[in-house]
């Protein structure tokens, strides 16, 4: 088993290296590309110093089985055909294929069946704030037919990448010390502040991350419950958490849900107000698992329910999803 990684600098690239290493993952051999500028870059992995090669059109991923790829929506656009040409599955994070009908978009826990189906090669996987979700609504499906969604997020810095997570640490010192915060990658001053728009505003007035939330959710619980989203940034280094709203065909208890959740796999319960338990993202960096708590009636609405959820976006948003569906195409001897 020869594995790739695509973009290997980045945020994500750095976690699919922890990643891998974290769970022991079975290859004889691990490559990393990147970026002219990311060329010759040296990381540890295994106790290993591996070097970072350049990008390029050619055969560099002849032998290659799985290539994770993080590097971008254009790159990936770009060198799919280099990637998959000799048989290398592509586990793309980008948003480059996820609404291609040719490739599909899966999550692990919900639809892992997909995978088998990937006329090009390529396998998407979700974005970060739509991934936490779906974990969770899949356990409430199960339960009884979800009709509508309705969604809040407070998605930290890393969703726009390493260099977001640095614009953040520096405004807070900034701010601190008390200079005009420097402002590069979010629209507005992040600290001391929130901010509701992530990605650009579409004719319908939602912003593409909160239609991303809608058209992906669809595509992976193979649905037609609409979901309706606000996403926002706000000063949180790596964990996404999201108020959610779920009504469904039948009215469900809060015992039934909280049941189902417990019974989840990659789902972790944590909901006892009365000791002041719930999901914060201060503690869930750098978990594997999707956190839930706050879990309660809607009181709007019988056939509701509403809860609280928070992942690492980084590693179940990105990186962990990613090499869960590498390990689910081997124990299924879809590869190697
Ligand atoms: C954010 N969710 O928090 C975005 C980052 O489509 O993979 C991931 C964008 C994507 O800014």
């Amino acid at each position: 088993m020869k594995v790739a990684i695509v973009g290997a600098s980045g945020a994500v690239g750095q976690e699919f290296l922890r990643v891998l290493e974290e769970r022991n993952f079975p290859m004889d051999e691990l490559v990393l590309f990147g970026s002219a500028r990311s060329a010759g870059k040296q990381y540890d992995f295994k106790g290993k110093k591996l070097t970072v090669k350049e990008l390029k059109h050619g055969d560099d991923f002849k032998g290659i089985d799985i290539a994770l790829t993080s590097a971008g929506a254009g790159i990936s656009k770009e060198f799919a055909t280099t990637i998959t040409k000799h048989g290398a599955i592509m586990i793309d994070n980008s948003s480059a294929f996820r609404y291609d009908d040719d490739v599909p978009l899966v999550v692990p826990e919900v639809n892992p069946e997909d995978s088998k189906t990937r006329p090009r090669n390529i396998i998407a996987n979700p974005n970060c704030s739509t991934i936490q979700m779906v974990v969770a609504l899949k356990a409430i499906e199960d339960l009884s037919q979800i009709k509508r969604v309705r969604v809040a997020t407070y998605q930290a810095a890393s969703g726009a990448g390493a260099q977001g997570i640095a614009e953040l640490e520096q405004q807070v010192k900034e701010v601190a010390e008390g200079k005009e915060a420097t402002v590069d990658k979010f629209q507005y001053q992040l600290a001391m502040n929130i901010i509701p728009h992530i990605d650009v505003f579409l004719e319908n007035d939602y912003t593409k991350e909160e239609m991303k939330m809608n058209w992906e959710t669809k595509k992976i619980m193979h649905t037609d419950a609409e979901v309706s989203a606000t996403c926002v940034r706000i000063p949180v280094a790596r964990a996404h958490s999201e108020a959610i709203w779920v009504e469904t065909e039948q009215p469900l208890s809060v015992e039934q849900v909280k049941d189902a959740f417990q019974k989840t796999e990659g789902i972790t319960v944590l909901d006892n107000p009365a000791e002041k338990q719930y999901p914060m993202p201060l503690f869930v960096s750098g978990k594997d698992d999707v956190y839930v708590g706050r879990i309660r009636k809607d009181i709007t609405d019988p056939n509701s329910v509403t809860f609280w959820c928070v992942g690492d976006q980084i590693k179940k948003g990105a990186a962990l999803n990613a090499v869960q569906i590498a390990e689910w195409l081997i124990r299924e001897g879809e590869v190697g």
